[in-house]
């Protein structure tokens, strides 16, 4: 039986860019074939199951605004109608994948106990809607952030009882993860970071995440999960000090914990603004290590400095993200995720859906801009044409030479640099062209 939230909206279909309908597809057209591959395998969309049907629409100076039949999420017959109504919108919108935190789905029990029995049993009624629409699982985590139970932080909890609490509830979210045929487990420390130094051992829980991360991996082996393993960087929000602030502060634990070839990273447009960075930054950094797993894909407002999560709108940004993207590969295990809300004021069914719509016709857009610039090789050969010199024989020799024999070699030869424009504004120009 079908609900009538979605009543009156039909499913979403390409009509292509000469279409004014505000419910169609102008550019995201599953089937076609972008560098010779679908556009759907590339985007590989997927709805967040907490923004668009857990968030009831608080801020810090007001309540709920959205009033839906499933809220409150206390019992399990509420948690079933909230899994039929995600379906039908992921009936409407085709997107191939969604994600969900566990307190999204069941509801919190206050105990481990009944909040695991309630894990399994939503996850078993997931995988029958899943097998029904056809929808897949992008990635499963746990929310360690929420209850007060994690108010210290989860497996940099000051208490060994709530390290204890964080490795169950992840141990239950990868096996459910495992069950649904999820392509990647996603950790974002949420409270892992802190307030004051004042109260805090930093190395001690630094040492302790890393822990808790090794017992992941080795579990995820033990089971024989094939998906990735992927942290989410976030500077702060909720902590004043997070302590996976970027891409960069990640990589590095990680490669101080010895799991840089087990964990990769999902990087999100709004955390990368936060971290005072652009997205495609981040995107380059992961990738430059091989370290790019999936991508939370929304757009954080530029002047409030919150993480404000709203769906994506900017073409020439969303290009720029996926031609790094699609210049390292493209996503393996990895996707789009929209980590994205719509605004306590946009309480219709109908927003819901239309800012699906937005978002994904959005990064369709961006992809064919982004693909067109890679066939098209302007950027390409701008960059080679900058770094030729490094192919003269002189230059390779040099980068395995000592600091006396360079320096010796500049003298002999009188080298004297000549400096060369870095053509900024004619790249922009370029890239102008294609968004
Ligand atoms: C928080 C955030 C999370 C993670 C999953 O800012 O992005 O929703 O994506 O826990
Ligand atoms: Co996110």
């Amino acid at each position: 039986m079908t609900s009538r939230f979605f009543e009156g909206i039909e499913k979403i279909r390409y009509e292509g860019v000469d279409s004014s309908n505000p419910m169609a597809f102008r550019h995201y057209n599953p089937d076609e074939v972008v560098m010779g591959k679908r556009m759907e395998d590339h985007l590989r969309f997927a709805v967040a199951w907490w923004h668009s049907f857990a968030w009831e629409g608080g801020d810090p100076f007001g309540g709920p605004t959205l009033e839906r039949p499933w809220h409150p999420q206390d019992d399990m017959g509420r948690a079933r109608m909230k899994a039929d109504i995600a379906f039908e919108m992921f009936d409407i919108l085709g997107q191939p994948y969604f994600c969900w935190h566990d307190a999204d789905i069941r509801p919190e029990q206050g105990n481990f106990a009944d909040n695991l029995r309630t894990l399994e049993e939503i996850t078993d009624y997931i995988g029958e809607k899943m097998r029904a629409v056809g929808t897949k699982l992008l990635w499963g985590t746990a929310n360690m952030f929420s209850h007060r139970r994690w108010m210290s932080g989860a497996s940099t909890n000051p208490d060994p009882d709530v390290f204890a609490f964080a490795a169950a509830t992840v141990k239950s979210c990868i096996d459910a993860t495992h069950k649904l045929g999820g392509e990647n487990y996603v950790l974002w420390g949420g409270r892992e970071g802190y307030e004051t130094l004042l109260n805090t051992d930093l190395k001690a829980e630094l040492d302790h995440m890393g822990r808790f991360l090794n017992m992941v991996v080795d579990y995820k082996h033990k089971i024989g999960f094939k998906g990735a393993i992927l942290v989410e960087p976030k500077p702060q929000e909720p902590s004043k000090h997070q302590y996976d602030y970027d891409a960069a502060t990640c990589i590095g634990f990680l490669r101080k914990y010895g799991l840089e070839d087990e964990v990769k990273l999902n990087l999100e447009q709004g955390h990368a603004i936060l971290a005072g960075h652009s997205f495609e930054h981040e995107i380059a950094v992961a990738a430059a290590e091989g370290m790019l797993g999936s991508i939370d894909m929304n757009r954080n407002d530029y002047q409030s400095g919150w993480d404000t999560d709203q769906f994506p709108n900017n073409t020439p940004e969303v290009a720029l993200a996926y031609y790094y993207i699609l210049k390292a590969g493209g996503f393996s295990t990895g996707g789009t995720n929209f980590d994205a809300k719509i605004r306590r004021q946009s309480i219709d069914a109908e927003d819901l859906v239309a800012a699906h719509v937005g978002g994904m016709d959005v990064c369709a857009r961006g992809l064919k801009a982004a693909a067109a610039m890679i066939e098209d090789g302007g950027l390409d050969s701008a960059l080679a044409n900058r770094y030729s010199g490094w192919q003269s024989p002189e230059a390779q020799v040099m980068l395995g030479s000592s600091l006396e024999e360079v320096a010796s070699r500049v003298l002999i030869e009188a080298i004297k640099p000549e400096p060369r424009s870095g053509r900024q504004e004619y790249l922009e120009n370029y890239v102008n062209r294609f968004v």
